[in-house]
This record gives structure tokens, sequence and C-alpha cells, in this order.
């Protein structure tokens, strides 16, 4: 069993000494920090319950200098012990650090009074009072408090069995299996290289397996692993944990980063967050106020861009933008704590809504979606997700951080929604879906897209699938592509043949009234022999307007039934071939070609035979030298 409890409260309250009481360690490690008295980093140490459950303690600074690293802590915690002096009550980062665990969604916790053996009985009920009146309305409302002196060891005893007694009630709320392991501490070791260390905060990982820093993305394996102290072969969640990791130097890491699997986090300048403004904070909320931005262990600054409205009073929330300087990874669900500059104090937090969000406008839709986003079944809330993701659609690893659910649950869920066929599944590796709506808007747009190519060319059996993939398919992935293609096959509303695509019922075919404007215009060209009708004459004799000839002369291009010389004039092919074979005769007695020779040969004006000849050059069958043409492919 897993679990991580944190201290809280003022400076100077008391709270390394106790822990130090409960564990024997002492959380105060740096010089500075023994020099001083005070608490500066986080600190470390552990108790063990019973041989089973080894509770993992994060000792927090007290000192209002030091609340980012508090916050750092923090969270990762289930539940937290909020020391208070009984000789000096509540003080401000007593509220402060309690604000940050609400804000940070933690449940459960204990409230400790130490250092009783300084106050006598009547001082300490009245404490107590005022304590219990403090905490009403908070999530501490009802927790257990507990008198301690650290110094005489009374009460400590009564506070391991509350500790004991939160443990199970705590130990519950971990199922969400994507590991991640925010870093506080890096550092190298002689002969080990780099060691990072966190709690993780979800999920396990084994010694061995390939991880990736982000959002940096950089790769490294793990070499060994070490849960409070003691090697492992397996960390998890709730777990104090140390990595050594082989393949990246230390000076590329740094408090804040994340580690997990390669491809389960999407590194991000955007997020949608619900945002909770404290009523304690001393003056309304600005949109686009630059504060101090905490997840995890990182802490950066950000812009906050309201959604609904310019202003945001102590007490409310909102809907929000949070736009960041370099990218950022989270997960749905995820908290997070803000804090303003001057004071330079906690003013608000909440929780991510999309990790991975597009700028929103305030009359998107899409934020009605986000109004309910956190009552949403799982099924409703990856269909909306996916919704809004459009043609792109959301691989399962973006799924899993979009919706915070646990694999299980979501391979479950998707599998049910793809066999009902509300969602689609176009790529296999990634496992990347589309939703039933946008799928089916595509289907019909490519349908359309095939249409139009069968008016344009109704002589074509259908469009090459390459042509396809190269016009209509170029703004899709080519698997999205792929899967209509066979999803409209499969209903039978096109047909490939031979890597052709048309139609299901398309049949090459000119209807009467072309069939016969198409016999006439052959007639016209072909009976001429050489000297055909240039299409000026045609559009006179025919009285059909050019587009029209230009297209049925195309469609007997196409046939092999003329050949074009150039835009103005056609040669039936049977006149062509007439012409290759007098070629053929004369160049097998002759070395070269003049104009003079060529319209001896054929008797044809310049009118034609100059068009014939550029036209016989640009066919490869002849080549100009100076005047002359020589022969420059065989004729056959
Ligand atoms: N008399 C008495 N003194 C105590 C008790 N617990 C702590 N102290 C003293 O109070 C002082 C501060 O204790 P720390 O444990 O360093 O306080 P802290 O809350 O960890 O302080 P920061 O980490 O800096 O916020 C030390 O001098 C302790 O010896 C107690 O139960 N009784
Ligand atoms: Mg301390």
């Amino acid at each position: 069993m897993a679990i991580v409890m944190g201290t809280a409260g003022h400076i100077d309250h008391g709270k390394t000494t106790l822990i130090k009481a409960l564990t024997g360690i002492n959380c105060d490690r740096l010089v500075e920090e023994k020099k001083r008295g005070i608490t500066i980093e986080l600190g470390f140490a552990y108790l063990d319950l019973d041989p089973k459950t080894r509770i993992s303690i994060i000792d927090v600074p007290g000192h209002e200098k030091f609340v980012k690293n508090m916050v750092a802590g923090a969270a990762g915690i289930d539940f937290v012990l909020l020391v208070i002096a009984a000789d000096e009550g509540i003080m401000p980062q007593t509220k402060e650090h309690l604000e940050i665990c609400s804000l940070l969604g933690i449940k459960y916790g204990l409230v400790v009074l130490t250092k009783i053996d300084l106050v006598d009985p009547e001082w300490l009920e009245l404490v107590q009072e005022d304590v219990k009146t403090y905490l009403q309305s908070t999530f501490l409302e009802n927790a257990p408090l507990i008198p301690v002196s650290a110094h005489t060891g009374q009460g400590l005893e009564d506070l391991k069995q509350a500790i004991a007694t939160q443990v199970k009630k705590a130990i519950k709320i971990r199922d969400f299996d994507l590991f991640r392991l925010p870093i506080d501490r890096v550092f190298s070791i002689k002969g080990h290289g780099t060691v990072v260390t966190g709690t993780t905060v979800s999920g396990k990982i084994k010694t061995g397996e390939e991880v990736c820093l982000y959002p940096k993305k950089e790769h490294a394996k793990i070499r060994s692993l070490q849960v409070h102290t003691q090697d492992k072969e397996v960390a998890q969640a709730g777990e104090r944990t140390a990595l050594n990791l082989q393949g990246i130097d230390k000076d590329k890491i740094e408090r804040g980063d994340i580690v997990a699997r390669p491809n389960t986090l999407f590194p991000d300048l955007t997020w949608t967050v619900r945002l909770f403004y404290l009523s304690s904070a001393p003056r309304p909320l600005k949109h686009r106020t630059e504060v101090h931005f905490h997840h995890g262990s990182k802490e950066v600054l950000a812009r906050i861009y309201f959604l609904e409205k310019d202003e945001v009073k102590p007490g409310e929330q909102v809907l929000a933008q949070v736009r960041f300087p370099e990218p950022m990874v989270g997960v749905f669900g995820d908290r997070f704590v803000i804090r303003s500059f001057s004071p330079l104090r906690t003013i608000g937090g909440g929780l991510i809504l999309d990790p991975m969000a597009t700028h929103l406008k305030r009359r998107s839709p899409d934020l009605s979606f986000f109004e309910q986003i956190e009552k949403l079944e799982p099924r409703e809330l990856i269909l909306n997700n996916l919704h809004r993701a459009k043609t792109k659609g959301l691989s399962f690893a973006e799924l899993v951080v979009k919706t915070g659910l646990k694999t299980k649950v979501l391979d479950k869920e998707l599998q049910k929604l793809a066999s009902q066929k509300k969602i689609f599944l176009f790529e296999r590796e990634e496992k990347r879906y589309l939703i039933k709506e946008v799928f089916l808007e595509l289907a019909e747009d490519l349908i359309k897209f095939i249409q139009k190519f069968h008016q344009k060319h109704p002589l074509a059996e259908g469009i090459t699938k390459s042509e396809l993939f190269s016009s209509w398919g170029k703004e899709y992935p080519d698997k999205l592509v792929e899967t209509l293609l066979n999803y409209l096959q499969q209903n039978q509303k096109i047909k490939n043949i031979k890597a052709v695509i048309s139609l299901f019922s398309h049949q090459v075919s000119l209807g009467q009234e072309n069939q016969k404007k198409i016999e006439r215009l052959y007639k016209l060209i072909a009976e001429a022999k050489m000297t055909p009708p240039m299409i000026k004459e045609i559009i006179k004799v025919t009285g059909w307007n050019d587009k029209q000839v230009y297209e049925l002369l195309g469609l007997l291009v196409k046939e092999q039934k003329l050949v074009q010389v150039n835009e103005n004039f056609y040669l039936s092919a049977q006149s062509f071939l007439e012409l290759k074979t007098k070629l053929k005769d004369y160049f097998s007695q002759n070395q070269d070609l003049t104009p003079k020779d060529f319209k001896t040969l054929t008797g044809l004006s310049r009118k034609y035979s100059i068009p014939l000849l550029e036209f016989l050059d640009k066919a490869k069958i002849t080549m100009r030298v100076g005047d002359k043409r020589v022969l420059r492919t065989k004729i056959d």
C-alpha cells in the first residue's frame, strides 16, 4: 500500500520536529536549514504503520518566501497534517497552506495542535475552539484535532492511531493508471549518473523501461529505481520514487519536468480550466492577468483569459484559458494553484478541463460543453472530446489525458462505441478515432467529390486512387482516406477496380445527344484527312460553344481517336498514322527533311505544315537541326 502524507502550517509551528518525533528522521538536510532553524526545501521521511503499510511523508517549509516549494510538495499528497502551534494559534501560512491543500483537491487530513507543553489547559481549550471555528466549511471541518507535544511525546500515540485511520480512508482514490512522476529533485551520483526524485502520482513503472522527460521530450532508460531509499523493481502511485536514469544529462532536467512513458503526454501552450478565485483574495481578478502558475512540482508564469466575463470577484469561479510561455503537460482533472505577484500570495486554483486546448472565443459553442464537463459520464466525455476534435480525431493516448479515464475503462467504452458505430477507428497503431457524425460528413463529401469527377470526365471509368489521395485526400491522413474508401466500398457506395475509384452505379455513358455530337465532330475532322477544320471553323459550322467543342475533342483524344496538334488543330489518329508511314518511307531514303521537302511530301500549305512539323518535334519523332529535321526515333 502506498500513500503520501504531507505537512502544512505556519513557520516554526513544529512540523519538522513533529515528523522527527514520529519517524526519527530529520527532514531538514541543508546546512542553511540547520543554521537558520527553518525548513527551505521539501523534506522526505516515512513511517511504517505496520509491516505492510509504509506511508511517505513530505515535510514542507512554512516560511512565506518558500510557499512555492510547499505547493510543489503538496501537489503529490493524499492527506495533510495541518500543524498549528498551540501557543500561537492560526497564523497567515496556516490559512494559506490550508487554502492550497483545498485548491489541490486534497480531501483528507488531520489537525495537530503542537507545543502543548508550552500552554496551560485553558489556553489550549481556547485555541481548540478557535481552530474549530476557523475550519468550518473547509475540507478539514470534521477532521480530528489532536493535541501533542513533540518534546514530551504527549499525544504522539493518539496521532499515530489517527494517521492509521486516515490512511484507510485516503487509500482508495488512486486508480488512474497513466504513469507520471513530477520531478522535485535532480542530482547526479558519482558512478551512477543522473537521479531524479519525486512522488509517483499515478500508474507504475519498472526498471529497464524507456521513459520520456516532458515537456522537452528527452528520452532515457531507467537503470534502477528506489522507493524510500530501498532498491525496487517497480515504483507505483503514492510512492516516493528515485529513478536512476541512463542516457540523459542532469543539466537537461529541472524541477517541474515530468517523467512518463514516451507518447503518453502532450505538451501544449494552452489549457482550458475551471478557476476558483479565493474569497480571501484582496481584490477582483482581471481578464488577462499574469500570475505564478503551479502545477505538480512546476512553477511558471502564465496569463489567465476568462471565457465568460472580464472580472472575477473573490469567492467566484469561472471558465478560463491559461496561456503559457513554454509548453506544459497536464491531464484532465489535474489541480493547479495560482499566486499573485504583489502581494505574493495564493489567490486561487482549479482544475484542468482540457490540457490540449485550442484558443476559445467567448461565444464559442464549446463553452456549454465545458460548463458541464465535470458531470459527464465516461461515454459522454469521450464523445464530446471526439466531437470537438473534428476531422483530426483523437488517439487513445490523447483521450487518456483529455478524459483522465483509466485505460481499462477507456478501452471498454471505446470498444462499445465502435461496435455501436458511434465512433470509427481509422488508425490502428495509435488507435485513432473519429466521431460518427464527422466520419459520415467526410464520407458524404468524398462521394460528392467523386460525383463531380464523373460529371467532369464522363468518359473516364473513375478517378485513380493516387489522384484522389493527392486532391480530395491531401488534407486528411492517408489512413483516414483509406478507411473512408473501405467503408464506402463495403456499403456499396463506391467501387474500386484496379485502383480506379468510381461511384458504385457509375457507368461510362455520354448520353444520346453527346454521342451524336461526338460522331459528327469526328466525321468532320476525319473526313478532311490532312486538312481538317481548325477550332474556329468547327464552332462556326456546328454552332456549338467553344467549351463544349473542347470537351468533346478532349474525349476523342482520350479515346485515342484524335491527336491534338496544337490548341486549334486536331487530326484524326488515322490521318496521323498515314503521315507517319509517309515519313517512314521518306527517311528510309533520306537523311533529313526541310520544310520544303515536307510540303512536297504531303502537299500541305504552311497553315498545316508548320504546326505539324512542330508537333512532330514535340512528339519526339523528329528533331530540328538548323533549318532541317532529322529522325529522332525509329518510326513504327
Ligand atoms: N516546546 C516545544 N517546542 C517545539 C515543539 N515542536 C517544535 N518545537 C520547537 O519549535 C521550533 C520550530 O520547530 P520546527 O519543527 O523547525 O518548525 P517548522 O514548522 O518545521 O518550521 P518551518 O519548517 O521553518 O516552517 C524549534 O525550535 C523546535 O524545537 C514542541 O512540541 N514543544
Ligand atoms: Mg520545518
